[in-house]
């Protein structure tokens, strides 16, 4: 559809505090054991599917958004504090991408949905963590994890709120022109309007997107005529408006009449997906202006007679007290989901892991360079600094795997490794 707002925007969730050595001095505990505590989370970003927005505006100056590291780790087993995560409130319809790969990370469509876009890093542990019956005394510690990081596309697609339906000529190009300033073309031949428009109006200071598409026909739900493919769009509008032409140019062709013309499209709708009839319909009689206008609109009170029908000249811009309606039934709609969106909110899916490979390349006639992500992350990680952290570290990379899939490979004794800048010599 038309109106796409877009910004990309560079998302940083918090790191993790560092674990910290520390120990217990005092008096009575001269020799306490370890007291280093872990460090907090950092925190993560969030994005909200928020039915109260409804622009990118807010973000439009927000190149990039990074949510508060965890605190490190403190002596007396205190837990680092963790980093405060950051919820970015979006409109319907926002569909966020990855910016350099173009996937869809998440679609923003059900109201109340949070979804973790970037999730903050794990805390280190501090070496009262590694304690145990065997190491009564460790010299370990780690560093936290990094937050993720994500460049993303965020491209606001707009939901229509009001969706129109009707027979072609019926008049729905002329009412969204004449109610917001898009300018559908109008004609007085079937099928002017071949894509959808969408136009904004603004009620009583609120704001209504109008969505005219083409007109729907007999077997529209099987696929005839243009309406068909467009009938998904109007499954997303919170209201539908069921226009039909009063005139008797509309009505008394093609062996056709009044009654015959409701019946068309709401037999059309019910194929399509009988949910829609769940929706609120307005029925919307136009054309009040035109010739045979009165005795089409008797006939068509006889046929519905519990159904309130909203009597317009779209043409003429009179439309009665319907646009006012209309906005009375959109606050209800929102109001209903305010009280019902709470519950709904939840967290619904993770990013996925990606995989993991071990890459490795001889840099000359001796030496052999070697990454992963896996070993990259142990490295970062485990702070170099203590030997009981490289030991730790070399059972974490699984050194002896590396040292194994080396030889294996044409690597001999004597020859050098590098792992992240460290130099290790194959036994
Ligand atoms: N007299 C009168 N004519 C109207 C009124 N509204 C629309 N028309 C005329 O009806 C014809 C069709 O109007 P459109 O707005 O193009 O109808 P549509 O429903 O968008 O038609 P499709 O795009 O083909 O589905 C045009 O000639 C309009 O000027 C009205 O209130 N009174
Ligand atoms: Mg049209």
């Amino acid at each position: 559809m038309q109106f796409i707002d877009k910004c990309i925007i560079d998302l940083q969730a918090g790191n993790g505090g560092d674990g910290i050595v520390a120990w217990r001095r005092e008096a009575h505990y001269p020799e306490g054991g370890p007291w280093g505590g872990d460090g907090g989370r950092g925190g993560d970003i969030f994005v909200y599917a928020d039915h109260n927005e409804n622009s990118l505006f807010k973000l439009r100056y927000s190149k990039k958004i990074k949510s508060n590291n965890g605190e490190n780790g403190q002596s007396k087993l205190c837990h680092g504090a963790n980093g405060k995560g950051i919820t970015i409130n979006l409109p319907l319809g926002s569909v966020i991408k990855d910016a350099i790969t173009n996937e869809v990370i998440f679609d923003c469509i059900n109201p109340g949905e949070i979804f973790r876009i970037c999730k903050g890093g794990n805390g280190g542990h501090g070496n009262a963590f590694f304690k145990s019956s065997r190491n009564k005394a460790p010299k370990l510690f780690e560093r936290g994890d990094k937050g993720e990081n994500r460049k993303v596309l965020i491209e606001l697609k707009y939901i229509a709120d009001v969706g129109l339906l009707g027979l072609p000529n019926a008049g729905k190009s002329t009412f969204v022109k004449n109610i917001s300033s898009a300018q559908p073309k109008t004609a007085p031949y079937k099928f002017t309007t071949l894509v959808p428009v969408l136009g904004t109006s603004y009620i009583n200071e609120k704001t209504v997107v109008f969505a005219d598409i083409p007109g729907l026909i007999e077997n529209a739900a099987e696929g005839q005529g243009l309406g068909h493919e467009f009938l998904k769009h109007i499954e997303r509008c919170k209201i539908l408006i069921h226009l039909i032409s009063l005139s008797s140019l509309d009505n008394e062709l093609d062996d056709t009449d009044i009654i015959k013309s409701y019946e068309t499209i709401r037999n059309e709708i019910k194929k399509y997906n009988e949910k829609l009839l769940d929706k609120k319909i307005f029925v919307v009689a136009n054309k009040k202006d035109a010739e045979g206008a009165e005795e089409n609109l008797l006939k068509l009170r006889n046929h519905l007679k519990n159904e309130k029908i909203f009597v317009i000249s779209g043409l003429n811009k009179d439309f009665g007290d319907l646009l006012s309606e209309i906005e009375k039934e959109y606050e209800n709609y929102k109001n209903r989901l305010d009280s019902t969106v709470e519950d709904k909110v939840k967290i619904i899916k993770e990013i996925k892991e990606e995989k993991d490979e071990i890459i490795f390349a001889k840099i000359d006639d001796c030496r052999w360079s070697i990454s992963s992500k896996k070993i990259n992350y142990w490295f970062d990680k485990i702070p170099q600094t203590t030997d009981e952290n490289w030991i730790r570290l070399n059972q974490k990379i699984e050194i002896n795997k590396i040292e194994k899939l080396l030889k294996d490979n044409g690597a001999k004794a004597g020859d050098i490794m590098v792992i992240n800048d460290v130099e290790y010599v194959l036994d």
